[in-house]
């Protein structure tokens, strides 16, 4: 028994065949992007363990990273098929939060203590219809006794698609933004007769009673997916959608935007961006990573022109995208973190059309290296977080087709 099989606890040295040893295939892209960095030190992309938390998971579409338990080890939370669960670090022992009778058309988590009593609460929305964009519900999902979810209706929401947690009006509190795909007049194909309507809510005193309020953001076409970053003055929504990237930040006046990034051309719907994260270079500098355009096929980076000032991250201007790869198919899954500990963050895209993959992108400084992570999931959603408290991130992807959970984890 190896070393690394020894380090993943009981469970996986009982089944040792949970584990298997991904050597990275990479091969060079030919993309450039920005000016080359003199003496930083670039590694290269470490090999990863591929561990298996779940293989049996139907319809998987969405995972976090998140403490639920409240004992100081990150969990993961996955969801898909109506269905809501959490794996409990380090046995990975699955439990139910909510089923399809519950939480039927599941589409969206997000998972933080509201109350602070060291138990985490799940936000989840669902009742989601692609081509019905006046559905969608919204719950919050609180821990009653040892292993027992409690449901509370919060709101009905058209088209609910997107969940994060942030401090968006800077008071200090945790918010939940709310992200919609379309909006609730919106019509197949094309999507385009009523923009996406952004919110945000404030729980209150008592966010577990569910009397949340909720305040406007802004709207956006055909919006896919947000990132919700730190920020001086209240935390900043990134957007991506059919306009690409959009910033909106809270200021006296209420929200104001911003566009960062145009994303792919293209006809509606299939125009802009549909994932978003940012990223940071060893020398300082910013980049928008990105999935173009909505489903799209390409995996881009956008730098910024210098090196921020803290709280000033997602401000641009960002250079024109640079797409580092443009073979991805039904692109779903994206994720920024530095996983070689060089400084620079590298890049994992996930897809589930055909040839299905988790795919790393490594900065060397003049071009970003492609290496296939994983083939053999059909990624719908990636994060990270150190799992195993060793100091380097760690990836989760979960996969729709594939019915998967499976933590990728970078060898020392
Ligand atoms: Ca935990
Ligand atoms: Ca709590
Ligand atoms: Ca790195
Ligand atoms: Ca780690």
């Amino acid at each position: 028994m190896s070393k690394q099989m020894r380090r993943l606890g009981t469970r996986f040295i009982q089944n040792p065949k949970k584990v298997h040893m991904f050597l990275l295939l990479g091969f060079c892209m030919t993309a450039r992007v920005g000016t080359e960095l003199s003496a930083a030190e670039h590694k290269s992309l470490p090999q990863f363990d591929r561990v298996v938390i779940d293989a049996n998971f139907p319809g998987g579409y969405q995972v976090e990273v998140a403490d639920v338990n409240g004992d100081g080890r990150l969990d993961i939370v996955g969801l898909g098929g109506g269905t809501c669960a959490w794996y409990e670090n380090p046995t990975w022992k699955k439990r139910i939060v909510t089923s399809p009778k519950e939480t039927p058309r599941i589409i969206s988590s997000a998972t933080a203590d509201l109350d602070g009593d060291g138990k985490a609460e799940i936000a989840i929305a669902y009742e989601f219809e692609m081509n019905e964009p006046k559905l969608g519900r919204l719950l919050l999902a609180s821990q009653d006794g040892t292993d027992t979810w409690k449901v509370t209706p919060i709101a009905q929401l058209p088209s609910i698609h997107r969940l994060r947690w942030g401090d968006v009006d800077g008071d200090g509190r945790r918010d939940l933004v709310v992200a919609p795909i379309f909006g609730p007049q919106s019509l197949p194909p094309a999507f385009q007769q009523d923009n996406a309507h952004i919110v945000f809510f404030r729980t209150g005193s008592n966010p577990k009673a569910g009397r949340w309020t909720a305040e406007r953001i802004g709207e956006r076409p055909v919006l896919h997916a947000i990132e919700v970053r730190k920020a001086n003055g209240g935390d900043v929504v990134l957007t991506a959608d059919n306009l690409g990237v959009g910033r909106f930040q809270h200021g006296p006046q209420g929200f104001s935007s911003k566009d960062l990034s145009p994303g792919a051309a293209g006809t509606a719907p299939k125009r802009g961006s549909s994932e978003v994260h940012l990223g940071k270079l060893s020398d300082g500098r910013v980049f928008l990573a990105t999935i173009d355009p909505w489903h799209g096929q390409d995996v881009s980076v956008a730098l910024s022109a210098s090196a921020p000032a803290e709280g000033h991250e997602t401000e641009g201007p960002f250079a024109e995208r640079t797409v580092i790869d443009n073979g991805i198919k039904e692109g779903h899954a994206l994720w920024v973190a530095d996983v070689d500990g060089d400084g620079d963050d590298e890049v994992f895209a996930g897809y589930r059309g055909p040839g299905t993959s988790v795919i790393a992108y490594d900065f060397n400084g003049h071009e970003w290296t492609r290496s296939v992570l994983d083939p053999a999931i059909a990624a719908q959603d990636l994060r990270g977080g150190d799992i195993d408290g060793d100091g380097t991130p760690d990836v989760v992807a979960i996969g729709g087709s594939s019915h998967n959970i499976i933590w990728y984890r970078p060898r020392k």
